[in-house]
């Protein structure tokens, strides 16, 4: 057994997907996320290959993530490698019409949740002197672009916090990455548009997209890298997609 990895959000795209990918790895298992008919169903299908302990976890509710993650059974005590995935963007719409409670759901996971998560396991992360943390930022957290409003400070947030943590880890010999994908076809798109598939489907028309699996690849790759090696940022785009002009609007 190579180490023992935590993922959030691990019942969908990149969190699926890197369970997966450790798993053929060696690599035990530690696999969270809200809809416990999908943990159940990975932890069966992975449990031949590697150890694996799935719990739901709403990495909103701080209680509910410091007492899971800080009690974690004995043999999965010691994590390795936590990544932070668990995430969502919800609505398009420009800022003067968004639904405030869908800014209040982005706020609350993608930055609060990765907070909890990051300050459950970093202690013990410390007192062994080992770890990574990745986590899972986007280019929208570098690039604005029309209704990516709350949904890209949110992971702004996430890639300032990542370098943070690098700071104040000086000195100590734990990483800590943060991965920026572009256009990814997972289930992000349907969970942004609140179950409208045909609408998310057209995200990805006549494109390339990044795979889930591309990115576990590449989670997979940052973790194994020798370890005095650490990449700080990885920005990820199919090869599709790129910037747009600034936009000037005459006449106004
Ligand atoms: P998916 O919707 O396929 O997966 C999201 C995962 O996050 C699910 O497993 C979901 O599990 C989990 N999740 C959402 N909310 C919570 C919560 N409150 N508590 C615990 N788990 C939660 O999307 P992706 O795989 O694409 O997204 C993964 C990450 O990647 C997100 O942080 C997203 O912002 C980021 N990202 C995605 C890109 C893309 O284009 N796809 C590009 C850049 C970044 P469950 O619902 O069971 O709780
Ligand atoms: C997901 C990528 O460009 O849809 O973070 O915001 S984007």
């Amino acid at each position: 057994m190579k180490g023992t990895i935590l993922i959030t959000g691990a019942t969908s795209g990149f969190g699926k997907a890197c369970a997966r990918r450790f798993a053929e790895a060696d690599w035990q298992l530690i696999l969270t996320g809200r809809r416990k008919d999908r943990l159940d169903a990975l932890q069966e299908e992975l449990q031949g290959k590697t150890s694996v302990h799935s719990f739901e976890l709403d990495v909103r509710h701080q209680e509910s993530v410091m007492t899971g993650l800080m009690r974690l059974p004995e043999k999965f005590s010691d994590v390795d490698v936590l990544v932070n995935n668990a995430g969502l963007a919800l609505g398009l719409e420009p800022a003067a019409e968004a639904d405030l409670s869908d800014w209040n759901a982005m706020v609350d996971t993608n930055i609060k949740g990765l907070m909890y998560c990051t300050r459950a396991i970093l202690p013990g992360m410390v007192e062994r002197n080992q770890g990574h943390v990745v986590n899972i930022g986007s280019i929208a957290g570098d690039w604005p672009y029309p209704g990516g409003n709350a949904y890209g400070a949110t992971k702004a947030f996430v890639k300032q916090f990542s370098r943070n943590l690098r700071a104040d880890l000086s000195g100590t010999a734990i990483r800590v990455t943060n991965i920026e994908p572009g256009l990814a076809e997972t289930e992000f798109s349907v969970v942004r548009f609140k179950g409208d598939a045909e609408k998310a489907s057209k995200v990805y028309e006549g494109t390339q997209p990044i795979t889930a699996q591309d990115i576990a690849d590449m989670i997979y790759w940052v973790v194994d890298l020798p370890s005095h090696i650490n990449i700080n940022r990885l920005e990820v785009m199919p090869v599709c997609q790129t910037w747009g002009p600034f936009a000037i609007h005459r006449d106004i």
